[in-house]
């Protein structure tokens, strides 16, 4: 059965880009939420309680059709709120930018740090309605896609390295209709240490 990992931080510690109160609402409570739903679903077929849960989001196609859809949404919202809060640290003095390898394959592909988050702050205000905006590895080099709902880049075979969630429950209580806000606020709390672990996991 699955868990509600705790933060690696405590609630206030990345205000005041994300407030206390939102990181309360969305740990505790939809997290959670998804969390229940997943073991919920998967009460009635045991085979599937045991399989991590990277293996059940590669194999959506697998799971019984009864609770498919519920293992989608509440297995990805599991999944991905899990990399979500790893992906966010609290502001270091300076700031924080990524560099080494991470950096390269980000100039690489955008040609500069500057594009590079242009284009996902771009990607992030474009989503319509619920979703993700992740830079992911594939194939070798990084990307950005967007998600709807809870769907995880995982699912169709590339490796997430920085996701933001964009669904109102993160960043409304805050910041109302305007989620440009939110997403340059984000920027601040970005733990790039994390996602240059999650390239170099990626790439051995
Ligand atoms: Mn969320």
């Amino acid at each position: 059965m699955f868990s509600l990992p705790d933060l690696p931080y405590n609630y206030d510690a990345l205000a005041p880009y994300i407030s206390e109160q939102i990181q309360q609402l969305h740990h505790n409570k939809h997290h959670q939420a998804y969390v229940n739903n997943l073991n919920k679903a998967l009460e009635k077929y045991p085979e599937w309680q045991n399989k991590s849960i990277e293996e059940i989001i590669t194999s959506l196609d697998k799971v019984p059709e009864d609770v498919r859809l519920t293992v989608r949404n509440n297995g990805g919202g599991h999944y991905n709120h899990s990399m979500f809060w790893e992906m966010m640290a609290p502001k270091k003095g300076n700031g924080q930018a990524p560099s080494g390898t991470l950096l390269d394959k980000l100039q690489h592909t955008f040609g500069d740090y500057k594009t590079f988050q242009e284009e996902f702050s771009t990607g992030a205000g474009k989503i319509f309605g619920s979703g993700w905006e992740w830079l992911v590895l594939d194939k070798g080099e990084v990307k950005l896609v967007s998600t709807p709902n809870q769907d995880s880049p995982l699912t169709q075979g590339m490796t997430p390295l920085l996701g933001l969630d964009v669904w109102e429950h993160a960043y409304y209580l805050q910041y109302y209709n305007v989620r440009a806000d939110y997403v340059t606020a984000w920027w601040n709390i970005v733990n790039w240490d994390d996602v240059a672990r999650r390239l170099n996991t990626a790439m051995r």
